[in-house]
């Protein structure tokens, strides 16, 4: 499991370096860059994900920093996972009108990876799961631009896995934004009707005095 900045195509091969294991064969990894789907630019980097593998719940790396222009290629090896885009407010849900790469199933002995495509338009974060089930829920996220602070890439994939309660230290009624938002969205409910019932009290009491 190893991760680089701005590897360039550099990055396969550090991993496959890295992972000297038994895979049979050393086909070189870069065989199937020519099924890149629609260069977006002639300037823009391309990123190689590579999606599961042997024993491998994750996509590595896990994270990306894109500009406008550039593209990240999704490699799926063995298994059978997706790339499915979603929301951080809901990891492991497909998102309305997101990308989904489909499911990819290969096989142990496989030499060619199938391979998927998507092209950075902007900065915004792009929060991606592996709609396999279970998969999402050990943990198995990915990110574009995730934020360095708020909503970060570790509170995306704490909130996959269910542990919604990892709040860094800072004790509950804090005004820390952001890993919160949606866990206790029924309480906030609760809080904003309260608040409006104060004020339809506050109100009422207003008619009275006139
Ligand atoms: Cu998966």
């Amino acid at each position: 499991m190893v991760f680089a900045v701005n590897p360039g195509d550099q990055f396969a091969a550090f991993q496959a370096s890295a992972m000297s294991s038994g895979n049979s064969s050393t086909t070189p990894p870069t065989s199937t860059s020519t099924s890149v789907a629609s260069n977006p630019s002639s300037t823009g980097t391309n990123y190689r994900v590579i999606v599961g593998g042997t024993g491998v719940l994750a996509f590595q790396p896990d994270t990306v920093t894109a500009q406008p222009g550039d593209s990240v290629t999704f490699e799926f090896h063995v298994k059978n996972h997706t790339a499915t885009q979603s929301t951080f407010a809901s990891p492991c849900t497909s998102m309305s009108g997101g990308f989904d790469s489909g499911f990819n199933p290969v096989g142990t002995d496989a030499t060619t990876f199938p391979t998927y495509t998507v092209a950075v338009n902007n900065t915004t974060p792009v929060w991606v799961y592996c709609a396999q089930s279970g998969h999402c829920q050990q943990g198995m996220v990915f990110a574009i631009n995730a934020p360095s602070t708020g909503n970060t890439f570790d509170a995306f994939r704490a909130k996959a896995m269910g542990n919604t309660t990892s709040s860094s230290g800072s004790p509950s009624g804090t005004s820390s934004p952001s890993p919160s938002s949606t866990s206790n969205s029924a309480a906030g409910r609760v809080h904003i009707q309260s608040i409006a019932g104060l004020s339809a009290v506050f109100f009422t009491s207003l008619l009275f005095l006139l």
